[in-house]
C-alpha cells in the first residue's frame, strides 16, 4: 500500500519555504520508511508560543505519518543565543532560568508529543562537554570564516555589531545535526525560514566528516504572514502562549476565531489535521457564508484541543457561550477572570449601593441621568439578570464569591467589577 505522501501534504499546505535536495528526499522516503527528523529550540522562555507551534506541528504530522521526530532543547544553545532573525544581541541568560525554561518546554513538549517514538535530546550533553582546542581543531576547521560572515544572520548584524559568542552560534547548531546524524540516526533538521542558514551549515559539515553521499536533508517553513501586514501571532495580551497560565484557554480559542476569512483557510492548513477535504469543504463555506465563520470555529476548535486538550476546549466554548448569550451564573470566579481579562474593568467598596450611584461611581456610565435612562431601556445586567428598576441595590455578596460584580451594558460591553 502506497504511504500517504507527506511531502505531498505539507506542499499543499504551504508549509515548504526552502529544501536543500528536494528530489534526495523523495527518493530517500520511498526506499526508507524510518526517516529521523528534528527540529530545535533554544530555552530562551519558559513556554512555546504559536510561532513556535507551526515547525512543532510538522514534527508532528512526520510522527503521525509513522517517522521519527526528535526535539532538540538547546541547553548548549541556548547558553549562547541564535542571532539569527534578530537584530541586537541578546543578554546572556543564567544557568538557573535555563534550567527552569528547560523543564517547562521539556513537559509542553511530552504534552503535543506524547512519549512514543519521539525524543527529547539536550545538546549540552555533547556541546557542555566539549574542549576548545577540540572544538577548533576538529569542527572549527571546516568552517571558513569568509563564509560565515555572509551568513545572513551576521550580515543583518555587522553594522551594528556581533560578539564573537553568537557569532558563532551557527557552528554550535552545525555540530548537533552532525551529532545527531552521526550517533542517533538522524538525517533531517527543520526550522523556520530563519534556520536555513544553521540547517545548511550543518549539511556541509555532515558531508565534509561523514562522506558526500551521508543523507542529510533540511527543509525549511515560511515566515507567516498575515494578509492585513500586522504581525501574526499577537493579541491583545501580546504574544499568544501555549502555557495556560499566560494565555488562558479562552483567550487562546478567542485568538483562533477572530481570525480574518483571508488568513482562515491557510491557517487551517498549517494549525491542524484536518485532511484536505475538510479544508476545502471549510474553504468553500467561508466563500459562500462567511457570516457563518465556520472555518474559524472549526480552527479555534482544532488547535485548541491540540494544545490544551478536550477540557481546555470545552471551557473555552463554555465561556464564550455565556458570554454572548448572556447567561454568565453559571461561570466559575475562575472562568470569569479568563472571559474578562481584556475587558474594561473597575473597583468597587464591599458594600450594598444603590445601582445609579454603582454605574456612576465605576465610570460605566457618565452621569446619573443616563444611568437611568440605560437602566429603564433595559440595557444594564448586574451579575446576568436585567435590571429595570432604579431603585436596585447592587450587593457584591450576591454572586461571584463576593470577588466581582460584572455589568453588563447593551448586547456585549461587559464590565468587571472587582470588589476591594
Ligand atoms: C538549537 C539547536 C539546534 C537546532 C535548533 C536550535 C534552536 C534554533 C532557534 N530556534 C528558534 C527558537 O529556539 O533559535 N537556533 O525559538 C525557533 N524554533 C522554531 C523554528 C523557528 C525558530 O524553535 O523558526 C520558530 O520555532 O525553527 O525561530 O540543533
Amino acid at each position: 500500500m502506497a504511504k500517504f505522501d507527506i511531502l505531498d501534504d505539507l506542499k499543499w499546505r504551504g508549509a515548504i519555504n526552502q529544501q536543500t535536495d528536494e528530489e534526495g528526499l523523495r527518493q530517500y522516503l520511498a526506499k526508507h520508511d524510518d526517516l529521523k527528523l528534528y527540529c530545535g529550540v533554544d530555552p530562551t522562555g519558559d513556554s512555546l508560543h504559536i510561532g513556535h507551534l507551526i515547525p512543532f506541528m510538522i514534527l508532528k504530522r512526520f510522527q503521525m505519518a509513522g517517522y521519527h521526530p526528535v526535539i532538540v532543547i538547546g541547553g548548549g544553545t541556548g547558553m549562547i543565543g541564535d542571532p539569527s532573525g534578530r537584530s541586537t544581541e541578546r543578554v546572556l541568560q543564567t544557568k538557573e532560568q535555563m534550567d527552569h525554561n528547560q523543564a517547562c518546554l521539556t513537559a509542553q513538549m511530552k504534552k503535543l508529543f506524547g512519549t512514543e517514538n519521539f525524543q527529547i535530546v539536550n545538546n549540552a550533553d555533547w556541546l557542555g562537554k566539549m574542549n576548545l582546542i577540540n572544538f577548533l581543531r576538529d569542527y572549527g576547521k571546516n568552517f571558513q570564516v569568509n563564509m560565515m560572515l555572509n551568513k545572513e544572520s551576521v550580515v543583518k548584524r555587522l553594522k551594528n555589531g556581533i560578539s564573537f559568542t553568537e557569532f558563532s552560534y551557527q557552528i554550535l547548531q552545525a555540530i548537533d545535526f552532525y551529532t545527531l546524524n552521526k550517533n542517533y540516526g538522524v538525517q533531517m533538521q527543520i526550522g523556520g525560514a530563519d534556520q536555513w542558514g544553521n540547517i545548511t551549515d550543518g549539511i556541509n559539515l555532515i558531508h565534509r566528516l561523514s562522506g558526500p553521499d551521508t543523507p542529510a536533508f533540511g527543509l525549511t517553513i515560511p515566515l507567516m504572514l498575515k494578509s492585513d501586514g500586522t504581525k501574526f501571532g499577537k493579541s491583545a495580551g501580546g504574544a499568544v502562549w501555549l502555557d495556560p497560565e499566560k494565555t488562558s484557554p479562552y483567550e487562546f480559542y478567542q485568538f483562533w476565531i477572530n481570525q480574518d476569512d483571508r488568513d482562515v483557510v491557510k491557517y487551517l492548513k498549517y494549525f491542524t489535521f484536518l485532511d484536505r477535504a475538510e479544508i476545502e469543504d471549510l474553504a468553500q463555506k467561508t466563500a459562500q457564508e462567511p457570516w457563518k465563520r465556520a472555518a474559524q470555529k472549526k480552527l479555534a476548535a482544532e488547535v485548541t484541543k491540540f494544545v490544551h486538550g478536550e477540557a481546555g476546549l470545552q471551557e473555552a466554548q463554555m465561556i464564550t457561550d455565556a458570554l454572548f448569550s448572556g447567561d454568565i451564573k453559571s461561570l466559575s470566579v475562575k472562568q470569569i477572570e479568563q472571559g474578562l481579562k481584556n475587558a474594561p474593568s473597575a473597583e468597587a467598596a464591599d458594600e450594598s449601593k444603590n445601582i445609579v450611584d454603582f454605574l456612576v461611581d465605576t465610570k460605566i456610565e457618565s452621569s446619573k441621568r443616563q444611568a437611568r435612562e440605560d437602566i429603564k431601556n433595559g440595557a444594564i445586567y448586574v451579575n446576568g439578570d436585567r435590571q429595570r428598576d432604579i431603585d436596585f441595590d447592587v450587593d457584591p455578596d450576591s454572586a461571584f464569591e463576593g470577588k466581582y460584580v460584572i455589568i453588563r451594558k447593551g448586547k456585549r460591553k461587559y464590565t468587571l467589577v472587582k470588589i476591594k
